[in-house]
């Protein structure tokens, strides 16, 4: 049992008006020479004007989730599979994929990244299948990049399972999966339930596909031949790499993958059928009310072709459903189609908010009691799959608009810290906050930490399976949601005496990296790991001038750029060695000054540069350009431009330090 304190404790903390993160340096105050302190005081107001102009009448924040080209690739692909192509969208789409090629004919992940291989290979096929001509200039330099790769053999599983499905890649070619799998119980170390959130559905759905192995023709046009190295390469697949020492996982994974493939050629599988009708069971369980699956593009896509492959046809409802539900994920103008991998609305109405308020809304501002509303009403009440290792009654909050089974810890602290600050009725918001804080209590992991989706996802084996080489397979803790939920529980008034919060505390400090960092698991990188945790230990009133917090205070010293700017690429997650480096960004200065701000360091020399880079960086519209990715899918893997992160992270830093400069100007003078 959790000891909770009585609820009053909870209407005390709720009825305080500490501002956020500003504890320790609230009432020391900044001196600002007039300037910059109207200069300020201007972007401060700017911000918030045009942020104002964003919200939806209903109530939200909903900035793009922008990524790399074959979310909209696969969906050309879906298209062609369930046979509902529309040329005319195909033409947009073709549009899109080129208009995102880099000028050496290639495709990156990221902005300013390093041009992929399987990236390169599925914008190319999608063009091919669009109808583009492949002797043109920048396809032919596509082609001779991905040869230099070594072509399609070296695929990750996901882009080789897209080429089998149109007859491009043998199935043989892609690892072991077989249906019978879905009746491995919940008790078992291996189980669906081992995975993480969005690899569940994602693998109910291919092992139906790596079953049924579905082909669909393709016009001799689209065929993709040039990118073997060589004919022969067509039946060669690496795909085991075995390691050199005999007894690792790895290793036992691909002896299990090689009895499977002897059962899958054995004529007797009594339980096929059954596991089959099982895992179309499991998926149209676990449809979202949008048509998705988690909300997220990767196990939908494959769960309707899934399905499909079963003979659910495209008249059967959910089948239906999931088709059109794209259409609340894409964008389309007169030239261009393309869509988002997962929607925003929830985080961003969140963060926003908490910048509004930063920027000095008062909390009965109309658009913050609008976003309010509409946040309370997201709140999550219902069951999910995050019950099979957490008996906590629901309370949580998801990412996207319909996402009800997979609520998040981090989406709830961060919503929770919003409405907490909103002049909301008192009783509706204790019993939303109650419910969400007891609901976090109970998703804490065994370590101290909390996973996104799930308590104690850690098994380490689960990412060694040879289907999974792309993206992470599991929700372990984290340092920068760990962070997140301390803040907000010590915003409630729940510091080192609760025993979850020391808990959470000593996770914290046994991640700091050597040098000082942390980790970031959702925001590139280092920086949005120390932005996360220097603010939720001044929440917790931890003393700031201790020498491991001190460290992180020197990191961010040393890694200050010469325009006063703080910036990191995605490329830290392969080479840690350049973390800290990188052009400064705007949302990446945010969090190096929400970091500075906490540790009571607003006052220096290097926060103010920050502010003046902040400020001068501003455009005359108020907002923020950024054509960096500063947010993370999947470390490596999966890279994210939050379109909003431009804006409402450097308004929150604004905002707070501008709250110290008034602090200063209120001090008698001496
Ligand atoms: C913090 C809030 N976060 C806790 C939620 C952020 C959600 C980010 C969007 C994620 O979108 C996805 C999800 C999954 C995938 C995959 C994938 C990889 C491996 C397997 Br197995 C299954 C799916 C690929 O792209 C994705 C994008 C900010």
């Amino acid at each position: 049992m959790v000891d909770f304190r009585p609820p009053t404790t909870v209407r005390a903390a709720l009825a305080s008006s500490q501002p956020s993160g500003t504890r320790r340096g609230e009432g020391e105050g900044v001196a600002l020479e007039p300037r910059l302190r109207s200069a300020l005081e201007r972007a401060v107001q700017r911000a918030q004007g045009w942020l104002l102009a964003q919200q939806h009448p209903e109530g939200y924040w909903w900035g793009e989730l922008e990524s790399n080209v074959t979310i909209t690739a696969e969906y050309l692909f879906l298209t062609h599979f369930m046979g509902v192509a529309d040329q005319g969208r195909w033409r947009k789409i073709a549009h899109y994929i080129k208009s995102k090629q880099l000028p050496d004919g290639t495709w990156n992940k990221f902005y300013g990244g390093p041009s992929d291989l399987d990236t390169t290979v599925e914008a190319y096929f999608a063009l091919k299948l669009a109808g583009e001509d492949p002797t043109a200039e920048p396809m032919k330099q596509a082609r001779e990049f991905i040869l230099s790769q070594g072509g399609i053999p070296n695929v990750r599983v996901f882009t080789k399972c897209w080429l089998a499905l149109f007859g491009q890649c043998d199935w043989k070619g892609v690892p072991m999966m077989p249906p019978e799998f879905i009746f491995l119980p919940k008790w078992f170390p291996l189980n669906i339930y081992e995975f993480g959130s969005w690899a569940r559905a994602t693998v109910a759905a291919m092992l139906i596909l790596m079953t049924t192995r579905p082909t669909r023709s393709l016009p001799d046009y689209a065929r993709l031949d040039e990118l073997y190295p060589s004919p022969e390469e067509r039946g060669r697949h690496n795909i085991y790499r075995p390691t050199e020492e005999a007894l690792s996982w790895k290793n036992i994974f691909i002896g299990v993958d090689l009895l499977l493939r002897l059962y899958g050629r054995s004529p007797w599988k009594p339980f096929r059928a059954r596991a089959l009708h099982k895992c179309a069971q499991w998926l149209l369980a676990h449809q979202e009310a949008d048509g998705s699956w988690g909300g997220i593009q990767p196990p939908w896509v494959y769960a309707l072709m899934g399905l499909h492959s079963l003979g659910y046809g495209l008249d059967h409802p959910a089948v239906k459903l999931g088709l059109r539900g794209f259409e609340g994920f894409a964008h389309e103008t007169e030239e261009m189609f393309w869509t988002e991998s997962c929607l925003s609305p929830v985080w961003d109405t969140a963060l926003a908010a908490t910048a509004l308020l930063d920027g000095g809304a008062a909390p009965d501002h109309p658009a913050l009691l609008k976003a309010g509303r509409w946040l309370l009403k997201e709140q999550i009440l219902a069951g999910g799959d995050w019950q099979v290792k957490c008996k906590a009654p629901p309370g949580g909050w998801s990412f996207e608009l319909h996402n009800d089974q997979y609520p998040d810890t981090d989406d709830a602290a961060e919503v929770m810290i919003a409405l907490r600050r909103i002049a909301l009725p008192e009783e509706e918001k204790r019993r939303a906050l109650g419910r969400g804080f007891r609901w976090l209590v109970g998703m804490q992991s065994k370590n101290g930490g909390w996973g996104s989706f799930d308590k104690d996802n850690t098994r380490r084996f689960v990412t060694q399976i040879p289907f999974a080489d792309f993206g992470e397979t599991i929700d372990p803790p984290t340092e920068d949601v760990t962070a997140h939920i301390v803040e907000f529980f010590g915003y409630m008034g729940y510091d080192r005496a609760f025993k979850p919060v020391a808990r959470a505390l000593e996770y914290l400090k046994r991640t700091q990296q050597p040098d000082g960092a942390w980790w970031g698991r959702w925001g590139v990188n280092y920086i949005y790991g120390i932005g996360a945790v220097l603010p939720a230990l001044a929440a917790n009133g931890e003393d700031m001038g201790q020498p491991y917090i001190r460290q992180a205070v020197q990191w961010l010293a040393d890694h200050q750029q010469p325009d006063g700017g703080w910036g990191e690429t995605c490329i830290t997650y392969d080479d840690p060695s350049q973390r800290g480096a990188g052009p400064s960004t705007a949302s990446q200065t945010a969090w190096a000054l929400l970091a500075l701000i906490a540790a009571g360091e607003g006052g220096s020399e290097r926060a103010r540069r920050g502010v003046e880079y902040l400020v001068r960086c501003q455009r005359d519209d108020g907002t923020w350009d950024e054509p960096d990715f500063t947010g993370t899918g999947f470390p490596g893997a999966f890279l994210i431009n939050y379109h909003l992160y431009r804006h409402y992270w450097p308004l929150s830093a604004l905002g707070r330090y501008r709250k110290l400069v008034q602090a200063q100007r209120t001090l008698p003078m001496l």
